[in-house]
């Protein structure tokens, strides 16, 4: 077996991981030695009395703000190895399946849960640290949507999802969500499964699934269509975003 995956969690809620890692695919992944994942509580890094790990933000305004200092000794604590530190935050640089392409093949990750309004942004300036965020939404801190990217990496690893056929036909593979599945029974409730996929043919039946990724990708997802045909970079010339001078 070669190298397995580490990562590293920084939280102030570690028992919210307890489940999720030793379920399912995570847990398998972990029981097996393909991935290592190690929980540390930032509170353990906060070393005065009170073991405070947030404060009032300067310049005003509603909630508390995470302290730099007991995350920065966190991270400092794993040792001098070089690994990449992702930040989970609702300001982030969105996370997709190429991202989890290419944090897969990383030796060491470290994700940073924060809790309150935010994190001190010397943790972003200094670590440094890359935001990433799951989504358009807000969550109560960052564990859950590291949980997310943790099991999108994890499935990557070689080895861990038996059928590595599988995983290149899915959703965004190839720029389009995934067709719909059938399973038994061929009639239930009044629907039945589509007759195409009963026939044998098989280039029929791919041809089907094409046709029926493109129109549920046009319902549920048109952005993606747009973005294809814009070609691979999203036609970032196009829209003026170049770097270049005019
Ligand atoms: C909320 C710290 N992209 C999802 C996401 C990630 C993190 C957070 N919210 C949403 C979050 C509060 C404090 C992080």
């Amino acid at each position: 077996m070669t190298e397995p995956l580490r990562v590293d969690v920084l939280t102030l809620f570690p028992r919210m991981f307890d489940g999720p890692l030793r379920q399912s695919l995570l847990g398998r992944a972990i029981e097996s030695g393909l991935v290592e994942v190690r929980i540390h509580d930032i509170r353990e890094h906060a070393h005065d009395k009170h073991r405070q790990v947030d404060d009032y933000g300067f310049g005003g305004g509603p909630g508390m703000v995470m302290k730099p200092e007991p995350v920065f000794d966190a991270v400092e604590s794993l040792g001098e190895e070089p690994k990449r530190v992702v930040l989970l935050s609702p300001a982030g640089r969105r996370f997709d399946q190429a991202m989890a392409r290419e944090l897969a093949t990383e030796p060491r990750l470290v994700l940073i849960c924060g809790r309150y309004e935010g994190v001190d942004e010397r943790v972003v300036q200094g670590l440094p640290a890359e935001e990433v965020s799951i989504g358009d939404f807000v969550l109560a801190g960052g564990e859950v949507a590291a949980l997310a990217m943790l099991e999108a990496v994890t499935r990557l690893v070689p080895g861990v999802v038996g059928n590595e056929e599988s995983l290149g036909e899915e959703s965004f593979e190839e720029g389009l969500l995934d067709y719909p599945h059938y399973t038994r029974p061929r009639s239930f409730r009044g629907m039945e499964v589509p007759a195409v996929l009963l026939t044998g043919d098989h280039a029929k039946i791919e041809r089907w699934r094409r046709e029926a990724a493109l129109e549920k990708t046009e319902r549920n997802r048109p952005d993606l269509l747009e973005a294809e045909a814009m070609g691979p970079d999203g036609g970032a010339d196009e829209r003026g975003s170049s770097e270049e001078a005019p």
